[in-house]
């Protein structure tokens, strides 16, 4: 029997909620995770399409708060994939006996502040309602799927669905005819994973990514056992790294070394694992526009040596944005795919789709025909998981509304009218520009921490200061236009082609500051007893 009171209800059982449990637990706090889905897990749940894996080299994507763990677990390949990741995350949750403490089924639809009783009231899809004194949301920042509102979509008559919800039963691609819309790194993953196993596949790109070779391998039981002794000095690479990840930049200055080094240290990054060709790389590469045009041409001029046809090599270039400048695809692959007689690319900048079909795709060009069709089309990112919550604060004032144009928030972690709520890998917070759980790991003993010094103080409300929260906005927005993607489209710049709304204006809904600047701020603002935050 579920009890109705508890002090903190979680939402959702992802990477950030079943960390978010464990420390709980850890602290004696009456607690339980609210997840929508009928498994724990989150993306690692979700996410079942072939080829579906980690770009984070899996030894920095584990978490690092246990030892015990981190010793009796083997990650077998470079870059794990899916079925892998959930068998971990399971495996965390058997470990720590945090089962018992993750309501699966259990979707929340709104919740509500009760300023009297200062507790949130917490309803379910079933309609019954809980109360806590706290609520963590470890919504993610990526589960919200988009599909584009072509005419005819729900008369396709085989099966057709979003990346995010392909089919948790087999499905037999051999021999099919597929079409895949979009190519962003959950399409670009399906393609090449795909390629060699369906009849036919037609992909249809509309605006090209940069993509660079996974360089994935299997991890042996003595490579393990090294990685095992190295951990730490990994997690102390990845705290010092502004991604979170184990890459760090060459400082040996881009102007004083010679074309030829540069093209050296080029060839052995486009070799190593990872983001190393945007991470290692001379940081000018991402900073100035001369330095990352030169590492545009030679990532294009590698595209041009794996792709036969000139011209279908010279679709799949980027024009409109420099080598880094939107989240980048890894590839396993991908363009070796497109030499092959059964991989067509059509490109939707050229002839547009008109219209879906009962049998396929019409573009301005000509029709296709499909048993299986895939979009891969993106996310309502960051602020989706939150849209579809009705949250209602002070006066019940309502989230959504507050947030209609760009989030406000507190560190990404609280927000003004909302009390005893707190975000974990929250719109912006760090964890939507980083290795993610290296952030989430952070926030998780910050909020941990907060709720640990509110009970040892005996406050039963907190709640962000305006004040802070309009400096933590501006400081979120002047990082983000510093960047220099900040004119590029991008769901790292809060669009969506598909959301109408969200396709006008940049939206801030991630912090840009860099992991080592925002932990530094996190700490500051504990180590001074959270003054920003209204106590009582
Ligand atoms: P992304 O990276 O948002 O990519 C979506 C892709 O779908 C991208 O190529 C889009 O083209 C394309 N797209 C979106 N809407 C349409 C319509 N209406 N028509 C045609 N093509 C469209 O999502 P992913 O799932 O690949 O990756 C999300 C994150 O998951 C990734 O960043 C990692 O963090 C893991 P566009 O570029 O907008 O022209």
């Amino acid at each position: 029997m579920i009890e109705t009171d508890y002090e903190v209800l979680v939402i959702g059982a992802g990477v950030a909620g079943i960390c978010q449990i464990k420390k709980l637990q850890e602290n004696g706090i009456k607690s339980l995770v609210l997840e929508a889905g009928g498994g724990l897990g989150g993306t690692w749940y979700n996410n079942r399409y072939p080829g579906c894996r980690f770009d984070s080299e899996s030894y920095t994507y584990g978490y690092a708060f246990s030892r015990d763990l981190l010793d009796s677990w083997h990650w077998k390949e470079l870059f794990s994939p899916q079925p892998e990741n959930l068998k971990y995350l399971n495996f965390v949750a058997d470990k720590f006996d945090l089962h018992k403490h993750i309501r699966l089924n259990a979707a929340v639809e709104a919740m509500c502040w009760n300023e009297a009783q200062r507790q949130w009231s917490v309803t379910l899809a079933s309609g019954e309602v809980l109360t806590s004194q706290f609520v963590i949301t470890c919504t993610g920042a990526l589960g919200v799927p988009t599909l584009p509102s072509y005419p005819g979509m729900d008369d396709f008559e085989g099966p057709s669905f979003h990346s995010y919800n392909w089919p948790h039963t087999p499905l037999d691609l051999a021999g099919k005819r597929v079409g895949v819309i979009g190519t962003g790194a959950s399409g670009i993953q399906i393609i090449a994973d795909i390629a060699d196993e369906v009849g036919a596949l037609t992909v249809f790109q509309r605006r090209p990514n940069w993509s660079v070779p996974l360089n994935n391998r299997e991890i042996s039981e003595a490579e393990m056992a090294d990685i095992r002794r190295r951990y730490d000095a990994i997690f102390a690479t990845c705290a010092k790294s502004n991604g979170g990840f184990d890459h760090l930049p060459d400082r040996r200055g881009y102007e004083t070394v010679s074309v030829a080094e540069r093209r050296a240290l080029w060839d052995s990054l486009y070799d190593a694992p990872g983001f190393a060709l945007l991470l290692a790389n001379f940081p000018e590469t991402f900073l100035d526009a001369r330095a990352n045009r030169d590492l545009s041409d030679y990532v294009a001029e590698r595209i041009r040596a794996r792709v036969h046809d000139p011209d279908v090599a010279d679709r799949l270039i980027p024009k409109d944005h420099g080598f880094g400048m939107r989240r980048m695809p890894m590839e396993t692959g991908y363009f070796e795919a497109y030499n092959r007689d059964n991989v067509e690319l059509v490109s939707l900048l050229e002839t547009p789709i008109e219209r879906v079909t009962p049998t396929g795709v019409e573009t301005s060009a000509a029709n296709y025909d499909f048993d299986v069709l895939v979009y891969a089309t993106g996310f309502d990112v960051m602020t989706g998981a939150f849209d579809k919550i009705d949250i209602k604060g002070v006066d019940g004032d309502r989230l959504k509304d507050k947030w209609i144009g760009s989030p406000t928030t507190y560190l990404g972690i609280m927000v003004h009218r909302f009390p005893n709520m707190l975000m974990v890998a929250g719109p912006q917070s760090v964890s939507g520009s980083t290795n993610y759980p290296r952030a989430i790991e952070v926030s998780v003993d910050w909020v941990t921490g907060l709720l640990t010094h509110a009970r040892a103080t005996g406050v039963s409300r907190i709640e962000a200061q305006s004040a802070a929260e309009t400096e933590w906005t501006k400081e979120v927005i002047e990082m983000q236009e510093n960047m220099p993607f900040s004119k590029v489209k991008s769901w790292f710049t809060g669009y969506n082609s598909n959301i109408h709304a969200r396709d006008a204006a940049p939206r801030y809904v991630a912090y840009w500051g860099g992991a080592p600047r925002y932990t530094k701020i996190l700490n500051k603002v504990s180590s001074e007893g959270f003054a920003d935050i209204q106590m009582d």
